[in-house]
């Protein structure tokens, strides 16, 4: 209905327009964010909006919209906060990241998709920013539940692009990543 009318009254207001959309535009990016947000909130029931771009999927398991970058800013200090393991659907830290800090199994099947699905076979890259020396296990569980073993991760490390890391089982890493031992 409100596009409609949009459209029957655009003659009338059509001077109007051009400002308000410039307005709109630079607010884009928060409008997204906060649509991101809604629809993470939505299938995951029980979750909670901590701020703009983070939501808690439950208590130790963090979900956050994808970050407005004009560029690659490279791997810094802060983009996984310390004591974290965090997992981004993008390669070079881009995408929706996922943060974890509980330790033992994390089953990416319980963390919904924005879009239906879940994380399994989304991750693309990661950082292990937990306390020194710490190591993450990653598996990929096949269709009968097996979990074939994708390798380990120390922190502090990081891995920009699992297509190029290769898995101890063949293959790469790339959109495997199903359970994780994190710590
Ligand atoms: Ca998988």
């Amino acid at each position: 209905m409100a596009f409609s009318l949009v459209t029957t009254t655009a003659l009338v207001i059509g001077v109007n327009i051009a400002p308000a959309q410039a307005a709109d535009s630079a607010a884009g990016a928060a409008t997204s964010a906060s649509a991101d947000v809604a629809r993470i909130l939505a299938a995951n029931p029980g979750s909670r909006q901590l701020n703009a771009s983070d939501v808690e999927l439950e208590p130790g398991v963090i979900m956050s919209v994808p970050e407005s970058r004009t560029a690659d800013f490279g791997i810094q200090a802060g983009t996984c906060t310390y004591k974290y393991l965090c997992l981004w659907s993008g390669a070079n830290w881009t995408g929706y990241k996922l943060s974890l800090t509980r330790c033992g199994w994390t089953y990416l099947q319980n963390y919904a998709w924005p879009n239906g699905g879940d994380w399994r076979d989304k991750t693309t890259s990661l950082v292990n920013n937990q306390t020194t020396g710490v190591i993450s296990h990653f598996y990929d569980s096949d269709i009968y539940g097996n979990q074939l073993y994708l390798g380990p991760q120390h922190s502090y490390g990081y891995r920009a692009n699992l297509a190029y890391d290769t898995a101890a089982v063949g293959g790469s890493w790339d959109e495997r990543m199903d359970d994780i031992l994190v710590c």
